[in-house]
């Protein structure tokens, strides 16, 4: 289906949205001033710009460790998120969550989680409940392929199979468990294991936008038309270790710089909609420098802000009924 040219342009300010945060995290966390774990997400834009473009806030999205993406591509705000990260008062989540816990449920964005195939039975009881209500709305569930291996994914396939849930379990296959690869971990395969549950399954090329948008597209209106679960197995690299401060000694020579060379989706897009007249590089040019502009002031308005007080820490810890 052919996107119009607002779509096109929503697409790349998603992913160079995506990219530039974490590039810049990438150099600000090398400084020691954000406290916790970060994980990054670079590498990996496509795969939440082209599942997230077909969702509003009524949809719910469960994330993972790796999580800045997701919650970007879901419409949380960047500033809010980089006060978050930096444990700020202002953060999304008043600054007690960190990277790996932004969460804003009014915008259908469940969370990241810090618990590997954490996500996965949660987005069923999201999806329950969207079926239960009749709202209309899809759940999905982003898990790695670690995450593939918990016991938790593989009875959430079961239970959104049985009570034929509007869920999409999409597994972002990365080649990775943090030093693990997936080669060596994962045993039969995705698509098999989908198969095995009777949940229609499509590899996807997670590089490529227009592929995981396509796949997305035609899973999410199964799912919106009381069809069920389905499975996306998105194919794609990490740009970064693990965590940041990870020495990745498990990867090859020249690895990701044959990564970032050849199958960069920024810039597999940008030639994509260019060589077809879709979009002129000015265009792109010019979200570029507004996404930078835009990162650079969320990381001034960050080390600026307040931390939260002692006050603080008695609230939100129990929820009044
Ligand atoms: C239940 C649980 N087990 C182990 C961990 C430690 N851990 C954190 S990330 C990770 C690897 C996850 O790999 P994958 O699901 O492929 O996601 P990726 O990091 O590649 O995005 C592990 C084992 C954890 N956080 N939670
Ligand atoms: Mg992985």
């Amino acid at each position: 289906m052919q996107l119009s040219r607002e779509n096109l342009l929503k697409a790349y300010r998603t992913m160079r949205t995506i990219r530039d945060f974490e590039e810049r995290l990438h150099v600000e966390f090398a400084t020691g001033e954000i406290p916790g774990f970060v994980h990054l997400y670079a590498g990996e834009e496509a795969s939440a710009a082209g599942i997230c473009m077909h969702l509003t806030e009524r949809d719910k999205l469960a994330s993972t460790h790796r999580g800045h993406g997701h919650c970007i591509a879901k419409g949380v705000d960047v500033r809010a998120m980089m006060s978050e990260i930096y444990g700020k008062k202002d953060g999304v989540c008043g600054g007690k969550g960190g990277s790996m816990h932004i969460a804003e449920i009014g915008k259908g964005m469940l969370g990241a989680n810090g618990i590997v195939g954490g996500g996965p039975p949660l987005i069923c009881g999201a999806a329950l409940t969207a079926k239960t209500l009749k709202t209309g709305g899809v759940a999905i569930a982003f898990y790695g392929d670690g995450a593939s291996n918990q016991g938790t994914t593989l009875e959430s396939l079961n239970l959104a199979k049985i009570w034929s849930l509007p869920v999409i379990f999409v597994c972002e296959d990365n080649g990775y468990a943090e030093a693990t690869a997936a080669s060596y971990a994962v045993g039969g395969t995705q698509m098999k294991r989908a198969e095995g549950f009777g949940i229609p399954a499509v590899q996807v090329d997670g590089h490529d936008f227009f592929a995981v948008y396509e796949a997305a597209r035609e899973a999410i209106e199964r799912a919106r038309n009381g069809g069920g679960p389905s499975m996306l197995h998105v194919m794609l690299d990490r740009f970064y270790g693990h965590f940041e401060g990870d020495a990745t000694t498990y990867r090859g020579t020249g690895e990701v710089d044959r990564i970032r060379a050849g199958q960069d989706c920024l810039r597999r897009f940008r030639s994509k909609v260019t060589d077809a007249a879709l979009l002129r590089h000015e265009d792109l040019d010019a979200i570029d420098r507004e996404s930078a502009a835009n990162i650079d002031a969320a990381v001034v308005h960050a080390k600026a802000a307040p931390l939260p007080s002692d006050a603080d820490l008695l609230t939100d810890v129990y929820v009044s009924y």
